[in-house]
């Protein structure tokens, strides 16, 4: 059996991306919580971040390379067309090589509603090129995914971006909003999210992260 060794649900959004496809292609797979402060993370991780996946006696961190290490033995990982798989896996790679501002200013917190002090014009790059390849990928390959009628790795690696969409609502169009509200319909995104709800640590420096770009309208998380 597969273990998956995560982070608190409400910040961890490298964490989402290998639980949510595991959850979505019914891989199954423990999971261990690990939340952030308490722990030494290179106890079970060789650079010392989550997620890391256990098969065994193999090791693999990092979500990019617990994604490709799945879609060894699960052809369901990516899209079955090769200029779907093409195209997914580009705009994974993107997406875990890029976005920086993203990221940076927009840091997941499921639980928060947050007004941007500010909308840079770097944010507005990274989220008007984020538009482009979701608009790319729904009206290229049919939707409801983005590469197709079957959830892949292409929705995991941008499923915590639904989540950050849902907190700061930064200007996306009509057709990736609409991604957006279908996704956070998924049975297992509302599950990650009702369990980052149920959290009760607060993590000191992703709670500064946000105070430093905006200031929170409603926190949904039950008491710290
Ligand atoms: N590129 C890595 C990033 C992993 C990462 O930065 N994880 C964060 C949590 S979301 C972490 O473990 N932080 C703890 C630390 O840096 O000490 C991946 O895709 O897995």
């Amino acid at each position: 059996m597969y273990l998956l060794h995560i982070a608190n649900k409400n910040y961890s959004s490298w964490s989402l991306r290998p639980w949510l496809l595991m959850k979505e292609l019914g891989i199954p797979f423990e999971e261990q919580m690990h939340p952030f402060g308490n722990h030494d993370y290179s106890s079970f991780s060789p650079n010392g971040k989550v997620p890391c996946l256990h098969d065994s006696d193999i090791v693999v961190w990092d979500s990019f390379a617990i994604v490709e290490y799945l879609a060894e033995t699960h052809k369901d990982v990516w899209p079955s067309d090769v200029m779907a798989r093409a195209w997914a896996r580009s705009a994974v790679a993107e997406m875990h090589s890029g976005f920086n501002t993203l990221r940076e200013s927009c840091g997941m917190n499921i639980g928060l509603r947050v007004e941007l002090n500010e909308l840079s014009d770097k944010l507005l790059a990274n989220t008007s090129r984020l538009s482009a390849i979701w608009k790319e990928g729904i009206e290229t390959f049919g939707g409801p995914f983005l590469a197709g009628h079957k959830f892949t790795a292409v929705d995991a690696f941008f499923a915590p971006i639904v989540f950050r969409h849902q907190t700061y609502q930064f200007p996306l169009g009509e057709t990736e909003i609409k991604y957006c509200n279908f996704l956070l319909t998924l049975e297992n995104m509302q599950l990650w999210q009702k369990q980052a709800l149920e959290e009760s640590w607060r993590d000191q420096s992703h709670e500064d992260e946000v105070l430093a770009f905006g200031s929170i309208t409603k926190d949904y998380r039950c008491e710290s």
